[in-house]
């Protein structure tokens, strides 16, 4: 038996350490390692289930050229030389013919490491290919951030035990963070409170001391209620203000516009429980308030983030926030990705993504690390763009995903238990080799020979190519204590950060009234914008469930459950029951669901578990916007506006593309 150490690379807030026994040449088993104290001794039910999914049927293990029309799974097995010389032909051909603003790749956090995300855009750097602006997950919140503070780096898990307040604000971290909020369990144990902001009763809703429920979308009046009653109550901390603030005097004016009566009004929370958090910031200090990407996936999403970002300033905390460090440290990423030596020809939106591949404005798409026909908005007009006849896709996973369905190419890519690799976290600060604990299966193979082999076809210059391990050293140093070829001999290094009273602004301070927002023609301070849902609409909330990282373990744990929450006197009116099929229908198509009556969600809101596909078939993002946040460009999944009735007598068959 081997043990090797490794780290999960998976887009996941806890990039646990884990030990990968290995017997026979085959996984047999993962658990906890010791080596970050984050992991906390152990593994959530994806890390214990990865055996399962490195040799699960569903693993794409050699390489396959379309033999069927799209979409569907009709493929021939081919060699990888074969398949190489159809790619780059194709390649060759749309270069030549409408420039490489007509190729795109796109790809986001299957895998998080340096060498599986970052490294493979040196080819496509180096022919000037177009790609996408990363808005989907957590672009808007940093740029929200960023107005006000500079970097958005805040708090590190290793302070949680010592706060003695955690306000998780649209944050579910029992299941999108379960180390953190084991960490938040033990401060509570020790005496701190733990606040859960969020519209519906969700898992850290029950587990908290105080939950607040504001309508979707109105955190912006909630922060600016909780401001007032800091305030009024003499509660802000006027030391730290004058010496590590600008603009309290406009914010202050403006926050006193946010009276009781208004406050109740747009966010349907009662003022008591508006005052019973500000005095519990004001009492309660340290605090850490950990804002969500999913409050920030909102309407006005990095509206919330900006003035929720801003209470922890008032009671004279510096950078009393998490939201992601990735910002925070410095690690230079260009240096992977090639940005330094060529550039993209184009970047286009991530999250309107269906809009241009719809028209057709690309000829060539190639597809890594992310399942687009599941996870972004407008599946529908997106998978038809997909379809066209003009358009090449190629798919690099290690699965069967949903998009390969509509690939002319897949190529089988190893995961990461079988690949060497180095994997940033975003909320930790400890960096260790993401090691390979088994051979490659099948005939995958790695995004950098992947990368490598396509220049080298291509004719591209040597840097593309260049020693990954080289590149990796050269991106992280001094961005880490110590040298950073040590990984390679099992070493675990602590990234370096900046200072936390240090502000990246103009002005060098924490400006509550924005020169930069200013500049870019934003309001200054952050705004409530006025929010009507149409007749006969809901606000559909949707949310990472724990067995599943997005599209991921539908092969071990089920089907993502296709299932919609209704508050019981919705339901009442709409004459839906428990366990009735109903419709979810918008402008850009319908989805069929199980309902399931409860008051874990208010009226006038729906929840489902994110990315499922309906027992029709369709996928829940057939339901989702393209609309763009002003701030960032990002996503509007939490405030998806739907229909909702009862579906037809007779179960809606699946179709055949259930996937
Ligand atoms: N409705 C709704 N949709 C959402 C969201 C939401 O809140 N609601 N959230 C959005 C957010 S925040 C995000 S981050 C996105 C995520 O969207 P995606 O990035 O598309 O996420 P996954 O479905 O996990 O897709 C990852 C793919 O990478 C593959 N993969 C895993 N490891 C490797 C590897 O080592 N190499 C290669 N080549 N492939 C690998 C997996 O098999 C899988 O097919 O979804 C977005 N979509
Ligand atoms: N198990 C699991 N864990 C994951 C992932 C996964 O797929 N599975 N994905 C990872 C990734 S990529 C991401 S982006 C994170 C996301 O993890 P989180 O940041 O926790 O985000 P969500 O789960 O999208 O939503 C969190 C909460 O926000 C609430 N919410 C929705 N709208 C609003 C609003 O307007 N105001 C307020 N205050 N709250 C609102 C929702 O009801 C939900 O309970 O999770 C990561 N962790
Ligand atoms: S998915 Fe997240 S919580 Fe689960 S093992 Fe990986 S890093 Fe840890
Ligand atoms: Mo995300």
């Amino acid at each position: 038996m081997q043990v090797v150490r490794t780290v999960c690379p998976r887009d996941c807030y806890d990039t646990c350490h884990l030990e990968a026994v290995v017997e026979g040449g085959r996984l047999t088993a993962t658990r906890p390692s010791g080596s970050n104290p984050l992991t906390q001794g152990f593994l959530c039910a994806r890390g214990l289930s990865d055996p399962r999914r490195v040799y699960s049927g569903e693993r794409v293990l050699y390489p396959h050229v379309r033999a069927g029309s799209k979409p569907g799974r009709s493929f021939r097995r081919v060699s990888w030389d074969e398949a190489l010389e159809v790619v780059v032909g194709r390649l060759r051909e749309v270069l030549r013919e409408h420039g490489p603003g007509a190729v795109l790749h796109v790809e986001y956090a299957g895998n998080m490491g340096l060498l599986t995300w970052y490294y493979p855009q040196r080819f496509w750097n180096a022919i000037g290919a177009a790609r996408t602006d990363y808005s989907i997950c957590s672009r808007s919140g940093h740029e929200a951030l960023s107005l006000h503070y500079g970097l958005s780096y805040g708090r590190l898990p290793w302070e949680i035990p010592s706060s003695r307040l955690l306000v998780f604000w649209g944050f579910n971290a029992p299941v999108s963070s379960p180390h953190m909020w084991a960490l938040a369990r033990r401060a509570r144990g020790a005496g701190a409170a733990v606040v859960a902001v969020d519209p519906r009763r969700s898992e850290v809703a029950e587990q908290s001391d105080l939950w607040l429920s504001p309508r979707p979308g109105t955190d912006v009046a909630l922060a600016y209620g909780v401001a007032r009653a800091l305030i009024e109550n003499g509660w802000v901390d006027g030391e730290f203000l004058s010496r590590w603030a600008s603009g309290f005097e406009e914010f202050r004016e403006e926050a006193l516009r946010w009276g009781p009566e208004r406050v109740e009004r747009v966010t349907g929370v009662r003022w008591e429980l508006v005052e019973e958090l500000a005095r519990l910031y004001y009492s309660r200090k340290p605090s850490i308030t950990l804002i969500g990407f999913g409050v920030q996936k909102s309407v006005h999403g990095a509206e919330a983030v900006r003035a929720v970002s801003l209470l922890p300033a008032l009671v004279g905390l510096h950078r009393g926030f998490y939201y992601s460090n990735s910002r925070g440290w410095l690690v230079d990423v260009a240096e992977v990705t090639g940005e330094k030596l060529a550039k993209p020809s184009r970047v286009v939106s991530q999250v309107a993504l269906a809009d241009a591949v719809e028209r057709g404005e690309f000829r060539f798409i190639f597809v890594y690390n992310s399942d687009i026909a599941l996870t972004l908005p407008a599946s529908e007009r997106l998978r038809r763009g997909l379809s066209r006849g003009d358009v090449f896709v190629v798919v690099h996973d290690t699965h069967w995903s949903a998009t390969a369905e509509y690939a002319d190419v897949v190529l089988p890519a190893p995961t990461y238990l079988e690949k060497d690799d180095v994997v940033i976290p975003y909320s930790h600060d400890l960096v260790a080799l993401s090691r390979r604990a088994v051979e490659p299966l099948g005939e995958s193979r790695s995004e950098v020979w992947l990368a490598c082999e396509m220049a080298r076809r291509m004719g591209l210059p040597e840097w593309v190519c260049e020693d990954p391990w080289r590149v990796v050293t050269r991106a992280l140093r001094g961005a880490v204590e110590g040298d950073p070829e040590d990984l390679l001999r099992g070493a675990v290094l602590r990234l370096r950060r900046r200072p936390l009273e240090e502000y990246q602004t103009p002005s060098g301070r924490v400006e509550f009234y924005s020169s930069r927002a200013l500049e870019a023609g934003l309001s200054p301070l952050p705004v409530q914008p006025e929010l009507e849902v149409p007749e006969g609409y809901f606000i559909l909330l949707n949310s990472a469930t724990p067995l599943h990282t997005h599209t991921q373990f539908r092969d071990v744990h089920g089907p993502i459950p296709p299932v919609v929450h209704v508050n019981p006197r919705d339901a009442e009116e709409l004459g839906v029951r428990s366990g009735d099929l109903v419709v979810l229908s918008n402008e850009e198509g319908r989805v069929v669901v199980r309902a399931v009556v409860t008051d874990k969600v208010p009226r006038g809101v729906l929840w489902s578990p994110r990315q499922l596909v309906g027992l029709d078939g369709s996928p829940q993002n057939t339901l989702a916007s393209t609309a763009t946040q002003r701030i960032g460009g990002g996503p509007t999944f939490n405030y998806t506006l739907v229909r909702l009735e009862k579906a037809a007598a007779g179960p809606a068959g699946p179709k055949a593309s259930a996937r």
